[in-house]
């Protein structure tokens, strides 16, 4: 490599976000810009410990004793206490919803913003070593509120920016603040998240479904039927291609980055699905949809759901437009 070669005019995050408000923002206080770098900063926390907690856990599998399950459990916690005492130091935030915690947090100061969060997604896949992620969403607190639940039950519609880090081969910062989707990559060296793949727009159709497929018998019939038809094509087309990680934020990622459908419908036995609405399935479909894509319940927009509790799930279907178009007639040929 000659040092010709060398980038020096690289745009980091907070560059990216600094020219943006400059863009969009016609007030922009520089509130969201000091929010999202404790956001980084948690980020770069967390992807710190998951590869510290994975050494750890290899040793102690190496040794006497396996303690996989305390282990993964203290790197859920772990993940949470980090997003916590990350948001409240920002002073920027003053509520915040963790899927790891029963209740709301309100902090004290004057903060702006509400923030919701899965601090460590796909937690159960650590032990081998597949990709992990935090997913997180931002409201602006309703004018005049103190800092209550009503502020976060609202639809995803009202969300100002939303996305997720996944902990992979490098941390891996996807983000949309309503204005496209980019996606950001951690340099260690640096301790920067530097724009590597900017304005991602999904491919409108791919043949590629990702669902756990182990749940069929349990499945609505459009949602089987739907199904059915990917793998049983008419004459001369061919079947899809299945990839199912089992960890949302994996799964996601390579929706958004090749297209295709990624599941998790709501069945006769999790009645409204498995996945969470406000921390889970509001930041993806935000993000689909800002990279052109769609997500549904089957027969309703995601974003325009309001929570009624925090924690409240919802079945979805997500991914490019014309695979999840197909999902919208089939729940309409079933009406
Ligand atoms: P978690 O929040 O307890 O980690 O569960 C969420 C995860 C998602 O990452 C993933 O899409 C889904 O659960 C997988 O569920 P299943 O194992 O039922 O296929
Ligand atoms: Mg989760």
């Amino acid at each position: 490599d000659s040092l010709n070669d060398i980038r020096t005019d690289i745009i980091t995050l907070t560059r990216f976000i600094l020219t943006e408000q400059g863009r969009y923002a016609t007030q922009a206080t520089g509130d969201f810009t000091l929010l999202l770098n404790s956001l980084q900063f948690a980020f770069k926390f967390i992807s710190h410990n998951i590869r510290r907690a994975t050494l750890v856990n290899l040793i102690g599998l190496a040794g006497a004793t396996n303690s996989t399950g305390d282990d993964q459990k203290k790197l859920d916690v772990i993940g949470d206490e980090i997003f916590v005492n990350a948001m409240r130091a920002s002073g920027k935030v003053k509520v915040l919803v963790s899927e790891e915690q029963e209740e709301i947090i309100v902090f004290e100061g004057d903060g702006k913003y509400c923030v919701v969060c899965d601090p460590i997604d796909g937690s159960s896949n650590l032990d081998a070593g597949v990709s992990v992620g935090t997913i997180f969403g931002v409201y602006k607190l309703q004018p005049g509120s103190a800092g209550g639940v009503r502020d976060v039950l609202r639809a995803g519609t009202e969300m100002i920016a939303a996305g997720y880090t996944m902990y992979g081969a490098s941390a891996n910062l996807v983000l949309t603040t309503g204005n496209g989707v980019n996606g950001f990559t951690l340099d260690n060296a640096l301790g920067e998240f530097i724009l590597t793949h900017p304005d991602i727009k999904m491919p409108k159709e791919r043949s590629i479904y990702s669902v756990n497929e182990g749940n069929t018998l349990y499945w609505d019939k459009p949602t089987q039927e739907y199904f059915h038809t990917l793998k049983y094509p008419s004459e001369g087309h061919k079947p899809y291609s299945s990839r199912y990680i089992g960890s949302m934020v994996a799964d996601m990622h390579r929706t958004l980055l090749y297209g295709g459908i990624f599941a998790y419908p709501s069945d006769s036995k999790s009645k409204n699905g498995k996945l969470r609405l406000l921390y889970e399935c509001f930041p993806m479909a935000f993000l689909v949809e800002q990279a052109g894509g769609l997500a549904t319940t089957g027969t309703q927009r995601i974003l325009d759901l309001v929570p009624k509790h925090i924690h409240d799930r919802s079945g979805i279907f997500l991914g490019s437009e014309k695979e999840v178009q197909k999902v919208i007639d089939m729940y309409k040929k079933y009406e």
